[in-house]
């Protein structure tokens, strides 16, 4: 029997792999005749929707336009862009900094707008780091970083950043489950049962700044945690969090974690959580995380090693954790509109199993349980189910809600989306994907008032949608228009790194509070430098500050001369501009860095520590006006011990110029 199951397990993965299987035929003309004006944006015209769009392993957020599906901006987030200086700039390598160090690069998986009463309200999108566990809160007026929050306690940050309908917590659910940070980690793998465990995180954001605060974590038994979504309206103070590998694997989890009929949802009461942190329950344990903030005054990061962390344990607090069985390996964990249905899909499953609130609300109140799962209370499947939807399709990855009773799920092995019918349950209809489809978005989709005009789908192994590019071809989102009763494929278009979740919002709600300039008289930057007469260098031992301005077309000063090998040059380079869309880029010959792009009224910094004796240009990158060409300066770099003074001018030509 047992081996039957196994031998079940592995047919549905090696059908995930062998997709000539799946792969509907006449892929290229499966578009209709209307389809291209569909996803038509006349030039000069804008889109309907902003798409934000996780990069997967580039570290990175896209931002699309729906429904042309251009691509509008690539926001940096977890991995340095020396093409905007992110990670580079002495202003923004504090970003990145972790208990580990200075960490470049990670994985980001999810994108999360901010809600306000459970709709979006266009202030912020988090996004998950999978690798060194990271939430990041993206500030939508600059379309920016503004604050990186490292997660201890935990590993493969996957089941995250899914929000609280008022934004009140951010959270983060461990995918790998290991040893506390506190605890000795250094024990037998083999060891997992007794020493590995979960975490989950709830991180408070601020509702003025945004600014995240680690309020507590839920310590829980070691298995994995998958997807996540917060309860809403009925089931607001619940978070509903897909588990894998219950059977507590340490290896070959392919097989090892596809033992078990079902694994499970687990259903926490954060309410009740927050009664228990106020009633003293947590334990202060310490750890070592980083905390990083960027202040918009001062144009500086804030770097801060946080300390501690209160702990839940949800085999002591019996009323905070509950248990459904899911069946196969439940990756997508999503909850409708109304907040009354919880959708999880088993990767392995043959069904759609849709739990109930209130059932499991009456199953909890009732002892209606089927004995512990370590310790945490399992509610009978029965007793929390509201009903399955019958052959759906294989492989069931994850939902999305129009907010009309319907809901719209992925199914990766058999490469389609499924569109069903919350109430009664039955599929309403299906489209092929090209080819195997991850995540899905309709814009406002996993909140309570979902747009539904256009859903996209992300594929993975996307052969033969795309001129091929060498062993590696473009991954691929797919826009379909559900504003009729049939689903229909209206648009293709690449995608940056590997794209997983997204979320979209009406352009409106974003473009309105656009950033345009920073104000110069506002900049709080230590070495700001307000007016091309402030502009100077100056020597403290072996460092050389560079107060430098660029305005429209020179840096000033544009000629350095004094410095010696040995010497470490900071560039603070101030843009006088105060108009839209004038940055001015900075860049020297031989720096081991990356440029600075300096927005109008900003201040960046570029260090740089000459290698050798001679002539070093700078200039703009950035095209800026019709003299951008001449966007340019020398700094003459003398040996260690030389005796040339330290001077520097703008528009001093000592000898004739050329006639
Ligand atoms: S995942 S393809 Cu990393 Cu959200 Cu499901
Ligand atoms: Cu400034 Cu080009």
């Amino acid at each position: 029997m047992k081996t039957k199951k196994i031998l079940y397990a592995v047919a549905l993965l090696a059908a995930a792999y062998n997709l000539q299987s799946c792969k509907p035929k006449d892929a290229g003309s499966a578009v209709a005749g209307d389809a291209a004006q569909k996803a038509y944006v006349a030039p000069g015209k804008y889109d309907e929707y902003y798409n934000f769009v996780s990069g997967g392993f580039s570290g990175q957020m896209a931002v699309y336009g729906l429904p042309s599906g251009r691509l509008l901006r690539v926001i940096p987030v977890f991995s340095v862009d020396p093409e905007k200086g992110w990670g580079y700039s002495e202003e923004t390598k504090g970003m990145l900094n972790t208990s580990h160090g200075f960490v470049p690069w990670d994985d980001l998986h999810h994108p999360e707008l901010s809600q306000t009463n459970g709709e979006i309200d266009g202030r912020w999108v988090f996004g998950n780091a999978n690798n060194t566990p990271r939430i990041a809160r993206i500030d939508l007026k600059t379309f920016r970083t503004a604050e990186i929050i490292e997660i201890p306690n935990s590993a493969g940050n996957h089941s995250s950043p899914f929000i609280t309908e008022n934004t009140e917590y951010v959270i983060a659910g461990t995918r790998f489950s290991v040893p506390g940070d506190n605890d000795n980690g250094d024990v037998p793998i083999s060891s997992y049962k007794k020493n590995f465990k979960g975490h989950l995180s709830f991180i408070g954001v601020d509702k003025e700044t945004g600014r995240m605060n680690i309020s507590f974590q839920i310590k829980t038994p070691g298995v994995n945690f998958d997807l996540s979504h917060a309860g809403k309206g009925k089931s607001h103070g619940w978070f509903f969090f897909s588990c894998y590998n219950t059977e507590q694997a340490n290896s070959l989890l392919e097989v090892n974690a596809s033992q078990r009929d079902k694994d499970f949802i687990m259903a926490v009461n954060w309410k009740k959580a927050e009664e228990y942190i106020k009633a003293g329950k947590g334990k202060k344990q310490s750890v070592k995380y980083s905390r990083n903030y960027y202040d918009e005054k001062t144009h500086m990061t804030k770097s801060e090693i946080m300390k501690e962390v209160l702990v839940l344990d949800s085999k002591e607090l019996k009323d905070i954790c509950y248990m459904i069985p899911c069946p196969k390996s439940p990756h997508g964990c999503d909850v409708d509109p109304s907040g009354e249905y919880i959708v999880g899909s088993g990767k392995l499953a043959a069904i759609i199993p849709v739990f109930s609130f209130d059932k499991l609300q009456k199953a909890i109140a009732a002892k209606d349980f089927d004995g512990e799962y370590e310790g945490i209370p399992v509610v009978k499947y029965e007793s929390a189910l509201y009903g399955e939807v019958k052959k759906p399709g294989l492989g069931p990855l994850h939902t999305e809600f129009d907010g009309k009773g319907n809901a719209y799920t992925s199914f990766f092995v058999s490469s389609e989306v499924v569109k069903w019918n919350i109430k009664d349950l039955k599929v309403l209809d299906r489209v092929p994907t090209y080819y195997s489809v991850g995540h899905l978005c309709i814009p406002g989709g996993d909140s309570k008032k979902p747009s539904p005009k256009y859903l996209i789908a992300y594929n993975k192994i996307t052969k033969d949608r795309y001129l091929p590019t060498g062993p590696e071809l473009s991954q691929s989102a797919q826009l379909f228009d559900i504003s009729g009763d049939k689903m229909q494929l209206i648009l293709d278009f690449p995608t940056i790194g590997e794209p997983h979740y997204a979320q979209a919002a009406p352009a409106e709600l974003i473009s309105k509070n656009q950033v345009k300039i920073f104000k110069i008289e506002e900049n709080q930057h230590p070495y700001v430098t307000k007016g091309e007469k402030e502009s100077k260098v100056v020597r403290q031992g072996n460092q050389i500050h560079v107060y430098m301005t660029s305005i429209r077309s020179h840096f000033s000063p544009d000629n350095i001369e004094g410095v010696k090998l040995g010497d470490e040059v900071y560039f603070h380079v101030t843009n006088l501009e105060q108009d839209w869309d004038v940055p001015h880029g900075f860049a020297v010959k031989g720096a081991s860095n990356a440029e600075l792009l300096i927005m109008p009224g900003e201040t960046s910094t570029l260090k740089w520590v000459p290698d050798r004796v001679g002539m070093f240009p700078i200039y703009c990158t950035d095209f800026c006006s019709a003299l951008h060409q001449e966007m340019q300066g020398y700094v003459r770099v003398s040996p260690k011990g030389s005796n040339v003074p330290l001077t520097f001018s703008l528009g001093k030509t000592n000898e004739e110029p050329a006639k």
